[in-house]
């Protein structure tokens, strides 16, 4: 059952699908007091655990922590941070009582769940213009039910993007692309998709493509696609400030950028430098920049990724200007003591994402206009949004389509994957439990940047990393621009890539079978063990196990120079070990077990028999239907 409790929204975020009448009592079990919303969590044990909130750091169980929903762009991920680039604000308490509460408002909303008090539940949103939903069940299974029916059916991609894909900042031409292309076919392993960085633009602007680096996108992308392989350019958010550039001018001209207080466009500083931000809030707007991705579809692009869009700031010009009267001073001989020193460091650091900036712009929706502070978290969403508009009518065919930045409501629209991360081993067991709590709030389609984005990546990470990816929705190995190259092939022998990307195409048909049963069912695909198992307190405590569809439970080795691990088994279940190509098989008993996985070895478990197809080099030939059953 849900209830629905009103707290003057100012705008419709657009998250759910369903109207329901306004509840005029008091949202319980929260206390509503002095701005915030309020759950003694000792009542009675009243609170035991709290899942969701989606794209965030730390536990699948977040209590004890204090998350911020404000989409940010934060290359650094550790524990001590409180946002990222997704708002999730949805919570789902497992106690006494189990119900979820979905707070939907557009601007900033903290959530202290135990953090400042460890037994109190402390919800903070910003402005208090907010629907409330208290989402109740019989089980945590159904409670996500309940809310996954109010936010409408998930997106789901195409087969092929269930395929692996290699990306890298630092693929410049046409050349590059295909060297890599080669590289993986000379190997031997299989690859669906080749990730275009921004690189492939000229001079960084949105639509456009470099005309020495790639003089014939078209016939490239043709001659890829034969072997298999499709081409998935980025689009970054803000626009190219420059006159002549046909986006820029018939988007300036039309009103379509976010303006600030005196009707200006705003100009920020990204990749193209000098840029403005197209107004996604406004629908005209968005149409309209959604249809600009016909400029690609028709060079027979069939899908994008969506990036910068929280949106992403390096500087404002006014921040710049400002910055730079600081920084001028400097060497006119007058004393420069450690103060000044840190002050002029702050100026500069401060530019970015600066919170004065997001102050400083406004948006024209429909309900009228908009300070951008109070409609943030909507912006990466309704960019997904417009995509995903514009190329159902353009294309005849699904599209590939995630995203950086999100909002509840943009699942119906693409995949997100979870941002800059790094080549740690911790963020192995962060991409994990990430991936229930946004699988929660509707997210299925989702991944990692396989072998860590930042920082240099090495071979046992590499195949730590892909051994648990081979569950993921998205399986795309991606880094940054300057770090050790990372592709499968980059690493001496490669028979071991070899083995374990053709074994996650000799998953697909059961992935994606189940991924379009969770869609259809309103479920999970990854869910935290607790919810199968809802009496067994041992798995409830389980924080690196999840269960992937009906049949499999995966307990990935995410610790450097580990070849063993403990695995709890809720139940009787069959270990498949996948080891050098070969397929084996083990009956384990319910309880703790010791279990050998040595490097390149892959184990999971399953509770009931699932299909494996034959070995393919991608998804066209990928015969979905000639499979054996194991397990
Ligand atoms: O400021 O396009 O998260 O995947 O490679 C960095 C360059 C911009 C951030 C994305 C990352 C991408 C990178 N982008």
């Amino acid at each position: 059952m849900i209830k629905r409790y009103n707290f003057s929204p100012i705008i419709r975020t657009g998250a759910v699908v369903k109207e329901l009448p306004y509840d005029s009592g008091s949202p319980e079990p929260f206390i509503q007091k002095d701005g915030c919303f309020l759950l003694d969590m000792n009542d009675n044990a009243r609170v035991t655990r709290i899942y969701g909130l989606g794209e965030t750091v730390r536990g699948i169980n977040k209590r004890g922590w204090i998350y911020e929903s404000w989409c940010t762009d934060d290359g650094i991920h550790t524990e001590d941070k409180r946002s990222l680039y997704g708002a999730h604000n949805f919570i789902l308490i497992d106690g006494k009582e189990r119900f979820g509460a979905f707070f939907d408002t557009p601007g900033r909303i903290t959530f202290d769940l135990g953090y400042t008090d460890s037994d109190r539940i402390v919800i903070t949103p910003e402005n208090f213009a907010l629907d409330l939903y208290i989402v109740t069940g019989d089980s945590l299974k159904a409670i996500v039910g309940e809310f996954r029916a109010l936010i409408g059916r998930s997106y789901t991609p195409p087969l092929w993007a269930f395929g692996y894909g290699q990306s890298r900042w630092g693929y410049v031409t046409e050349k590059d692309i295909r060297e890599c292309a080669d590289k993986y076919r000379d190997a031997g392993i299989p690859l669906d998709m080749l990730y275009l960085d921004i690189d492939y633009m000229d001079s960084f602007k949105d639509f456009s493509v470099h005309p020495e680096r790639f003089p014939d996108l078209k016939a490239f992308a043709a001659e890829m696609k034969e072997h298999g392989i499709r081409l998935i350019p980025i689009i970054d958010a803000a626009v190219k400030k420059q006159e002549g550039y046909g986006v820029y001018d018939e988007g300036h001209e039309k009103g379509y950028f976010c303006q600030d207080e005196n009707g200006e466009d705003f100009v920020v500083g990204v990749w193209p430098g000098k840029s403005v931000l197209p107004d996604f809030l406004n629908p005209e707007a968005a149409r309209w920049f959604g249809m600009q991705y016909k400029a690609l579809t028709d060079l027979g692009i069939e899908g994008f990724w969506n990036d910068m869009n929280e949106p992403a700031l390096f500087y404002s010009e006014k921040g710049l200007d400002h910055a730079i009267g600081k920084v001028k001073g400097l060497g006119d001989g007058s004393e420069f003591d450690s103060l000044r020193f840190f002050g002029v460091r702050d100026v500069l650091l401060k530019l970015q994402n600066n919170a004065d900036d997001y102050r400083s712009f406004y948006h024209n929706a429909p309900e009228g206009r908009y300070n951008h502070c109070d409609v943030h978290n909507l912006y990466g969403y309704n960019m997904t949004k417009s995509a995903y508009d514009a190329l159902c009518e353009i294309r005849d065919e699904p599209s590939l389509l995630f995203s950086r930045a999100s909002y509840i409501g943009a699942h119906r629209y693409g995949g997100v994957w979870t941002g800059d991360n790094h080549a740690w081993w911790k963020h192995i067991l962060q991409s994990l439990q990430q991936m229930p709590g946004m699988n929660m709030c509707g997210f299925l389609y989702s991944g990692s940047d396989i072998g860590g984005f930042a920082g240099n990546c090495t071979r046992d990470l590499l195949i730590r990393w892909m051994s648990f990816a081979v569950f993921t929705p998205l399986m795309r190995n991606h880094s940054a621009f300057g770090t050790r190259r990372q592709e499968a092939f980059s690493f001496g022998d490669t028979e071991v890539f070899r083995h374990i990307i053709t074994l996650r195409y000799r998953l697909i048909p059961y992935l994606y079978g189940e991924f379009v049963k969770a869609v259809e069912n309103d479920a999970m695909f990854f869910r935290p063990l607790a919810f199968d198992y809802e009496d067994d307190e041992t798995a409830a405590q389980v924080e690196d196990q999840l269960m992937v569809g009906d049949s499999v439970m995966i307990a990935p080795v995410y610790v450097q120079n580990a070849a063993a691990r403990h695995v709890y088994l809720p139940e009787k279940m069959t270990q498949i070990r996948m080891h050098e190509g070969d397929i084996s098989t083990e009956e384990l008993n319910k309880g703790w077990h010791y279990v050998d996985i040595p490097l390149g070895d892959v184990v999971f478990f399953t509770k009931s028999p699932i299909p494996l197809a034959k070995p393919s080099m991608n998804t066209s030939e990928l015969d979905m239907e000639d499979v054996e059953y194991i397990g």
